[in-house]
C-alpha cells in the first residue's frame, strides 16, 4: 500500500481473493439450502432482507429464484417491518443480510420474522452479531476484515453467497439449475483481470473529474440492474455527487433529457436477451453526444476507451456481479480525486444500530 492510499482501494483489490473464499464456500452454502428444503415443507413465500448495500446485494441474491412459483420479495430491511411482515406463517422463509450483522432494521426484520413463526436464514461477515445468533441458520462469510466503512469486498461476497444459496434451493424445490454456477471457477480470475485495469479506470475518474462531470447515471437490467443501484450508490457514498440509476431502456422514458448537463453514464449490457436493445440504446445515447462508460462481456467486439470489458465470462449474472468491480474503483478515485475520504464518508458509519 503506498502512504498516500485508504484502505478502500486495498478493500477493492481484494475482490478477487474474496470472490474465491465464497466460490469455495459453495458445497456449504448448497448444505445450507438443502437443510432449509428440509425443514419446510410448503414453502410460500422468501423475503430477503437488507439495508444500504446489503439490500441491493439480497436483490441480486433473489435473482435465480424470480422466474418461480415462489413468491420472492427483495425489499429494505425497514419496509419488511413496516409493510410486509403483517401476515407471516411458518410457510415463509426470511433471509437477512448485513456485513455487520448489526444493522438494527435487519436484527429486528429477522426478529419479528421469528416470531411469526417464519425460517431464518442470515448471511454475514460477523459470526459474532446479533443477526448471527438470533437467526435459525447463519452463514458467515469468511473473507478477512474490510476496512472502509463503505462496502466493496463484502457487497461483492454477500452477492454471489446468497445468489449461491438461492440457486441451490432452486434445485431443491424445482429441480431445475441455474447456468451461472457452472462458470463460478472463471470468476476470480476475471476479477483479476479487472484488478489489473486499475490504471485505466483511474484515468477514467481523473478526465471525469478534469471535466467537471458532476452527475452520474449508472444502467443496468435484469442481474444488472442491483449492482448498477449499488455502483450509483458507491459514487454517492463516497463523493456525494448526484447519481442515479435506472433499468435500461427506462432511460427513453425520461432521462435521456438530461443528456447534454455534466453527466457520465455507465452502461451495462451483458450477452443475453437484452444485449441488442441495450446496445441501440448506448449508439443512440453516444448519438446525442452523452459521455459513456460501457461495461460488456462481449470481448469479441475489442477494446476501446471508454470501454471495460469483463473478460472470459459468459453468464449474464456473473458479469453483472464482476460489473461492480471497475465502478468501485472508479468511485475510490473521482472521491480521492475530489479530495475526499472514501474509508470515511460524512455521515455514515459502519452500520446504523437504531431506527
Ligand atoms: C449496511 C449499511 C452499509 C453502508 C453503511 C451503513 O450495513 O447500510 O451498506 O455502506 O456502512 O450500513 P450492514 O447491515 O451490511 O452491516
Amino acid at each position: 500500500m503506498q502512504n498516500d492510499e485508504y484502505s478502500t482501494i486495498n478493500d477493492i483489490r481484494d475482490n478477487p481473493l474474496a470472490i474465491e473464499s465464497v466460490v469455495k464456500a459453495a458445497p456449504k452454502i448448497t448444505n445450507l439450502a438443502e437443510r432449509i428444503c428440509g425443514k419446510i415443507r410448503d414453502l410460500k413465500r422468501i423475503f430477503f432482507v437488507g439495508c444500504g448495500s446489503s439490500y441491493y446485494a439480497v436483490m441480486f441474491g433473489a435473482w435465480p429464484l424470480l422466474n418461480t412459483e415462489l413468491k420472492v420479495h427483495a425489499v429494505p430491511s425497514s419496509e419488511f417491518i413496516f409493510y410486509h411482515s403483517q401476515l407471516l406463517s411458518k410457510e415463509d422463509l426470511v433471509i437477512g443480510v448485513s456485513r455487520s450483522g448489526q444493522t438494527a432494521e435487519t436484527v429486528s426484520a429477522v426478529k419479528k420474522a421469528r416470531e411469526h413463526k417464519a425460517l431464518t436464514v442470515a448471511f454475514t461477515l460477523t459470526p459474532k452479531s446479533e443477526l448471527y445468533e438470533i437467526s435459525e441458520e447463519s452463514f458467515a462469510v469468511d473473507i478477512g476484515e474490510e476496512k472502509s466503512v463503505v462496502m466493496t469486498k463484502s457487497f461483492t461476497s454477500l452477492s454471489l453467497a446468497s445468489a449461491i444459496f438461492s440457486a441451490a434451493l432452486k434445485r431443491c424445490v424445482f429441480n431445475e439449475t441455474c447456468s451461472f454456477v457452472e462458470e463460478l471457477g472463471e470468476l476470480r480470475g476475471s476479477a483479476e483481470s479487472l484488478i489489473k485495469k486499475e490504471k485505466e479506470i483511474q484515468e477514467l475518474a481523473e478526465e471525469r473529474m478534469m471535466n467537471a462531470v458532476e452527475r452520474f447515471i449508472c444502467l443496468g437490467s435484469g442481474p444488472a440492474y442491483p449492482i448498477m443501484l449499488e455502483g450509483a450508490l458507491k459514487i454517492k457514498e463516497t463523493s456525494y455527487v448526484a447519481t442515479e440509476s435506472f433499468h435500461t431502456l427506462e432511460f427513453r422514458h425520461g432521462p435521456m433529457a438530461s443528456i447534454g448537463e455534466k453527466l457520465t453514464i455507465f452502461l451495462s449490457a451483458f450477452k443475453g436477451e437484452i444485449f441488442d436493445a441495450s446496445k441501440r440504446l448506448l449508439n443512440e445515447i453516444k448519438e446525442r453526444g452523452a459521455d459513456v462508460i460501457f461495461l460488456t462481456n462481449a470481448s469479441e467486439e475489442g477494446e476501446e476507451k471508454g470501454k471495460i470489458v469483463i473478460p472470459r465470462i459468459e453468464c449474464e449474472e456473473n458479469a453483472a456481479l464482476l460489473s461492480i468491480i471497475p465502478i468501485q474503483i472508479f468511485a475510490y478515485y473521482y472521491a480521492v480525486g475530489k479530495g475526499k475520504n472514501p474509508d470515511k464518508p460524512r455521515g455514515i458509519t459502519r452500520y446504523i444500530g437504531k431506527f
